[in-house]
């Protein structure tokens, strides 16, 4: 095992590592810029390194940067955790250039799997489904109609560079294919440098479903079964479960899209871990969309139902030790729930809320994980991704996961800033939810429901007191009792 490790991130990605170290006897030096000095990571970590100015082109996407901080504490490996520089290519070059290790896959899985049509055709070639499409960009009108037509309409325009949604374009008729492709085409040059865009036929309805795999340098891949992650607001996920509650009635869908999974990793010559995302449709049809050659946000959910770290078999794979657990003794047990809390305002169109934390009191209890990057008086910057923490549940069944996130969100107090904390109290009340029943519409269905019948949560809640109220009569033989402090002070504010 190494003895020193870097890790090349912030928030609570960088917290989780550096707790992995430390339970692995690692020393641990974070990384910082000029707003994140005070950050929960820079506090536990042993040592830490400033990169310079908040802007992350400035800190926390500067190769140069990281890996001179590294070669001056004397760390032997770097952590990318996700976003920023985990899916750089030449990042991870540049550390094994170094001769520091990258704590993730080989330069070359990142490339090829950069590349959204070379990863569809590595996996066509490793006997995987995929979207029935084109690998080839679209180069001309009549060659575009002709593919659209054999497919069926409604079909997809993709941007072969793309990824997150951008250059994509839904196309219900041959009338608008010649404007969407213009459109879509010019969506992506400006996104990626790369106008080639390319057809699919349109899945309705999709659930996002994706494998977690983990392999070692020898060859050994195994996958950890699925994450459900069709809850997401403009390709950013915001709930994710483990198991998908499509599993509970078909079992056999797990092990069928973690075999698809792993042939696509053997083909890509894959180790470390890694997830392979796929979209199912009504008739749990699966095909494959996209990897991601990273550790994911949604990962701790994976944990809580298998039981294994995966940072942990991260580093020890890194360090060039074998995976000794085989696909026979991975087995999943219950059901856990992730809530992504940003601080971010529902109520005014999800526009980031940064700001300093004033008060926060935090979930805790029977089958809670937080993974938290913030404390009490820090001041969230405005410089990144808003992501607060991410509150996961675990319990024996998807029911009483449900109610444990009720009761570890109804704990959960942040002041001083705006979060999305009430959304999911709501989305948990949800019988759509509830029932298991998900696909990528299921936000947007959820705010055409809300809009219906807004309830005006204030005037509901003085009525409910007055109609308390009113019914209490003075009770001669148990005298005047007096209520808890705390609900005198409740009612006292609201009557305010
Ligand atoms: C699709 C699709 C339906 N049919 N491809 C969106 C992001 C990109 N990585 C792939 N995406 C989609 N590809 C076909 N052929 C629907 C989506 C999609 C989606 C996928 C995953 C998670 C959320 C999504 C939200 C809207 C659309």
């Amino acid at each position: 095992m190494f003895r020193k490790v870097l890790v090349a991130n912030r928030g609570e990605i960088a917290v989780r590592i550096v707790r992995a170290l430390r339970e692995a006897g690692v020393t641990s030096v974070a990384v910082y810029s000029e707003a994140d000095r005070a950050s929960l990571a820079v506090l536990m970590a042993d040592e830490a390194a400033c990169l310079g100015p908040a802007p992350a082109s400035e800190s926390y996407l500067c190769i140069d940067k990281i890996v001179e901080a590294a070669r001056r504490h004397g760390a032997e490996a770097i952590h990318p955790g996700y976003g920023f520089l985990s899916e750089n290519a030449e990042f991870a070059q540049a550390c094994e250039a170094s001769g520091i290790v990258f704590i993730g896959p080989p330069a070359a899985a990142i490339r090829q799997m950069g590349s959204k049509t070379a990863a569809r055709k590595l996996a066509v070639a490793a006997g995987a489904p995929v979207v029935p499409g084109t690998e080839s960009a679209i180069d001309n009108l009549a060659s575009a109609k002709t593919t659209a037509r054999s497919l069926g309409y409604p079909v997809l325009l993709k941007a072969s560079a793309g990824g997150g949604g951008k250059g994509m374009r839904r196309v219900d008729r041959e009338a608008d294919l010649e404007a969407a492709i213009r459109d879509a085409s010019s969506e992506a040059l400006r996104a990626f440098q790369n106008g080639e865009v390319y057809l699919e036929k349109l899945v309705l309805e999709p659930r996002h479903i994706e494998i977690q795999i983990l392999g070692d340098r020898r060859g050994h891949l195994i996958h950890l079964g699925e994450r459900e992650c069709s809850i997401q607001r403009r390709h950013q996920k915001v709930i994710e479960e483990c198991p998908s509650p499509v599993m509970a009635d078909h079992p056999e869908l797990r092990e069928r899209m973690g075999e698809a999974a792993l042939r696509i990793a053997r083909a890509a010559n894959y180790y470390n871990a890694g997830t392979m995302e796929f979209l199912v449709d009504r008739d749990r049809n699966f095909y494959f969309l996209e990897m991601n050659t990273r550790l994911q946000v949604e990962h701790p959910v994976t944990e809580l139902v298998t039981g294994l770290d995966l940072v942990q078999w991260q580093l020890r794979i890194a360090a060039g030790e074998p995976l000794t657990v085989r696909q026979e003794d991975v087995s999943w047990s219950g059901s856990a729930i992730e809530c992504r809390i940003y601080a971010e305002d529902p109520d005014q169109q999800f526009m980031p809320s940064p700001g300093r934390i004033t008060r926060l009191t935090e979930p805790a209890g029977p089958g809670v994980r937080l993974d938290s990057g913030v404390y009490e008086g820090w001041t969230v910057p405005l410089d990144y991704d808003p992501l607060l923490a991410k509150l996961a549940v675990w319990a024996r069944s998807r029911d009483t996961a449900i109610e444990r996130m009720r009761r570890a969100l109804s704990e959960y107090a942040i002041a001083g800033i705006r979060t999305n904390r009430a959304l999911f109290i709501e989305i948990m009340h949800d019988a759509g939810f509830r029932a298991g029943n998900l696909s990528t519409a299921f936000l947007d269905e959820f705010f055409a429901r809300r809009e219906l019948c807004e309830p005006d949560l204030e005037a509901e809640a003085v009525a409910a007191l007055a109609a308390v109220l009113a019914q209490r009569k003075p009770n001669p033989a148990s005298p005047a009792v007096p209520t808890s402090q705390w609900l005198q002070t409740g009612r006292d504010t609201l009557l305010r």
